[in-house]
């Protein structure tokens, strides 16, 4: 393996992104974000990490955050990730980003925190037992994309807030302390904004931290689990409509069409077409095939990268390496601006 450093020419910016060792790794996962990564990886510098920092925000058992963080690792490199060519981490494995969140913290205004809607919505009703944490997530997420000079983030549509907020951090940090350190990062939306739902309730987001294991296919699902979950996947009792307009008020379908779709490279109408009249249990056949023909290798190789930890710590030391070259730098800009007596 190549420790990845020889500097890649005519690409058109630098990319940062992350998930979460939350739990397993779901399909809405590999068709939402990590399938674009590895496309984007042609044309872009990029850096991902597992975002362990972000994960703790909500109560994380410890071995179950260690065993996750491998294995998000382990999915991102089977499902394309290239280490060496892209800069693969462990973002508590670079301090310079919770250094500069907290630089950070004292930028960004309450009034902007209070607008996150997301943190409405992990705080649920009871916000005030909520960890001060997930309050300032967007201020560490700020620091991931800042900390690298990230010119684009692939992101969901809920995350979208968030690169608007780091843009407007940047643009204070440069206005309040007189200097041009931060550009203004892009959000690039992933996947045309692809939302795969729940397999038991198509209102729902697929989830790592859904209750329900039914509800998800995840990338270590065997071919058999795959096809177990597909059957029991939630339906309604009328044949494939012929049209798109003919999901209207048929969430659960239209999840399962779009699903389809994703992993057959095609477009919802061509799916819709494809399968118009079918009965569910003759197109959950056909989804089911199609899924473990993707996944299948995938899971695969995830297997072997899990049963070999040493390799993929080796991976994540060198990832790690080469995060901090980039983003030490950039910290020592910022504490320069900000008047912090350096430390000799
Ligand atoms: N259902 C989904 N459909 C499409 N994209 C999805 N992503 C997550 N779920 C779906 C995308 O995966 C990336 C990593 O997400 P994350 O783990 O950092 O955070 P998340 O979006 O909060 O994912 P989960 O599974 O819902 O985690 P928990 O349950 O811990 O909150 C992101 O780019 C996301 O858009």
């Amino acid at each position: 393996m190549t420790s990845g450093s020889t500097p890649r020419t005519g690409l058109s910016g630098r990319i940062l992104s992350g998930i979460k060792p939350t739990g397993d790794l779901h399909l809405g996962n590999y068709l939402g974000a990590l399938r674009n990564w590895v496309a984007m990886q042609k044309g872009y510098e990029c850096l991902f990490c597992v975002v362990d920092l972000h994960a703790i925000t909500v109560w994380q058992e410890p071995k179950e955050l260690l065993r996750a963080t491998r294995e998000v690792a382990a999915g991102m490199i089977a499902s394309g990730v290239d280490p060496a060519s892209s800069t693969l981490f462990v973002q508590s494995h670079v301090p310079a980003h919770a250094q500069l969140a907290w630089v950070f913290n004292c930028v960004a205004r309450l009034g902007w925190l209070n607008r996150m809607t997301q943190f409405k919505d992990k705080a649920g009703k009871n916000r005030e037992a909520a960890s001060a944490g997930l309050y300032v997530y967007p201020n560490l997420m700020a620091a991931d994309i800042l900390v690298y000079k990230a010119t684009h983030v692939p992101v969901g549509e809920d995350q979208k807030q968030h690169v608007e907020l780091t843009r407007d951090i940047a643009q204070k940090f440069n206005n309040d302390f007189g200097v041009n350190v931060f550009p203004l990062p892009e959000p690039v939306i992933e996947g045309a904004g692809m939302r795969i739902m729940s397999l038991r309730d198509g209102s729902r987001k697929m989830s790592k931290s859904e209750p329900s294991e039914f509800a998800c296919i995840y990338l270590t699902d065997t071919a058999d689990g795959i096809s177990q979950k597909i059957k029991r996947a939630t339906t309604d009792p009328n044949p494939l409509p012929d049209s798109v307009a003919g999901l209207e008020g048929r969430a659960e379908a239209a999840n399962l069409l779009n699903i389809y779709a994703a992993l057959t490279d095609c477009t919802l109408e061509q799916a819709v077409a494809e399968h118009a009249g079918s009965q569910f249990s003759q197109f959950k056949v056909r989804l089911t095939d199609t899924a473990v023909a993707v996944l299948g290798p995938i899971n695969a190789e995830m297997k072997r990268l899990m049963d070999d930890p040493a390799e993929i710590d080796l991976i994540l030391k060198r990832g790690a390496d080469k995060a901090t070259a980039i983003a030490a730098p950039v910290l020592a800009e910022v504490y320069k601006a900000v008047g912090f007596l350096p430390a000799s």
